[in-house]
């Protein structure tokens, strides 16, 4: 799979790439007919890589392409190459744990930075159809799996002591991402920084407010530190919904490239806070009131099935085979025991929760200060009301943060968040 590592880097222009796929008599088979008549198109709207749909007489292809640079920002922002090898080792990691919930990897060449990997069609990104009004009834069952899978075989749970620390050193290569993650999530938000932007100047004394918020301040820099220093498991460390492409009856997760061993509530918070925000930006992306309120209710159900399931999953799997050092087996013998290990699962559990809680509100806070926000509040044109939303949002997410134990279950969130929508924020200007 892995070729071409005597190559050097070069970033792959269409004529180029034609070339290049033309030479690997596996993808010609895939894509079909003569490699002039492919269509190659950058459809790439991330903040990082190039992205290529390569369509053929048989079958398509996506190519994914890292730049050395952050694609946001430009080349003044340098970013290693190397990422593209953590994202496809946690792809082909994560197909083995979660089959069928990614995009299998044709072909990899770690010097040119570039994966191919089957084209998802008809599968659109879901953020866009979040911000369409477009419910997904799959998307619950196969988030869940994913995220239990993946988190609990990478975990101590189910690795041995050896097997764990391997992993980790496997993707501890990967700290310019995390590092991203550190400073745009973690830090910048609540600082002076030339990156941060939010919508001015509505959100203005909100954003000083942030600076000036200690008790804000302490909650974010406890989830820094555990972001940090919490190897619990293998996790995606970008799971935001427009890392998940979607059908009516398929979802897969894409863009793994933040991989790296750390908390599992990262990932489970990313996904809750994207369903929250898209509900909060929902109310911005009405043509008349009320019409989106079936939506809206169906993205609340989501938040609690998504959380719920996950953790039955989870359970599930701890419950029948705990095959990691973690908990041995040989000091919760008998039904004392057994019952003994029930109620720490369930401690675990509740960890695990306000990790949840925490971090979802950290990438709440960051998509609307920091440097780079998301369409659901993006695309809501009248800037006023798009701060409207957005307010929402940060009020439940600074609740979420500093006073995490007033939300010991899910409900308490979708219960908050029922109640801010329709609160009306005192605006700036
Ligand atoms: C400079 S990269 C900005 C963001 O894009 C990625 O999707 C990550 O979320 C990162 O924080
Ligand atoms: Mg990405």
């Amino acid at each position: 799979m892995t070729q071409g590592q005597a190559e050097s880097y070069r970033i792959l222009h269409e004529v180029d790439l034609r070339d290049y796929l033309a030479g690997r008599p596996k993808l010609v088979t895939v894509l079909g007919g003569a490699p002039g008549d492919w269509s190659i198109t950058e459809v790439g709207d991330g903040n990082l890589n190039l992205v290529f749909i390569v369509k053929g007489a048989r079958g398509g292809v996506a190519v994914k392409q890292a730049l050395p640079y952050v694609r946001l920002v430009g080349e003044s922002w340098p970013l290693p190459l190397s990422r593209a090898h953590y994202e496809y080792l946690a792809l082909t990691r994560q197909a083995e744990l979660a089959p069928g919930l990614v995009p299998s990897v044709l072909h990899h060449n770690d010097a040119l930075a570039l994966t191919v990997m089957e084209l998802l069609e008809p599968h659109i990104i879901m953020r866009k159809g979040l911000i369409a009004g477009t419910q997904y009834p799959r998307f619950v069952d196969d988030v869940t799996t994913f995220m239990a899978q993946t988190l609990f075989f990478t975990s101590d749970l189910a690795l041995t002591a050896a097997e764990k620390k391997e992993g980790i050193a496997a993707f501890a290569g990967n700290h310019a991402l995390c590092k991203i993650t550190e400073d745009l999530i973690f830090t910048d938000p609540y600082r002076v920084a030339e990156q941060n932007r939010w919508t001015a100047p509505y959100l203005d004394a909100t954003a000083a407010a942030l600076r000036d918020d200690m008790e804000l301040h302490v909650a974010i820099s406890r989830l820094k530190l555990k972001f940090m220093a919490s190897p619990e498991a293998l996790i995606h460390g970008d799971l935001h919904t427009g890392s998940i492409m979607v059908t009516g009856s398929e979802t897969r997760v894409i863009d793994p490239e933040f991989a790296f061993y750390g908390p599992m509530g990262f990932d489970v918070g990313a996904v809750l806070a994207n369903l929250l925000m898209a509900y909060f930006a929902s109310a911005g992306h009405e043509r008349a009131p009320g019409e989106r309120a079936a939506f809206e209710a169906w993205v609340l159900e989501t938040v609690e099935s998504v959380w719920n399931g996950f953790a039955r999953k989870f359970l599930d799997l701890w419950r029948a085979g705990a095959t990691g050092d973690a908990y041995p087996v040989s000091l919760f013998a008998g039904e004392q025991g057994a019952a003994r290990l029930e109620a720490e699962r369930q401690t675990y559990m509740q960890r695990l929760f306000a990790d949840t809680v925490g971090f979802a509100a950290a990438k709440t806070i960051r998509r609307i200060f920091g440097l780079a926000h998301n369409i659901d509040f993006e695309l809501i044109e009248d800037p006023k009301r798009r701060a409207i939303s957005e307010a929402r949002a940060v009020r439940l997410a600074r609740g979420m943060m500093v006073e995490t134990a007033a939300f010991p279950a899910i409900a308490d969130v979708t219960g908050a968040a029922r109640k801010l929508r329709d609160w009306q924020a005192e605006l700036s200007g």
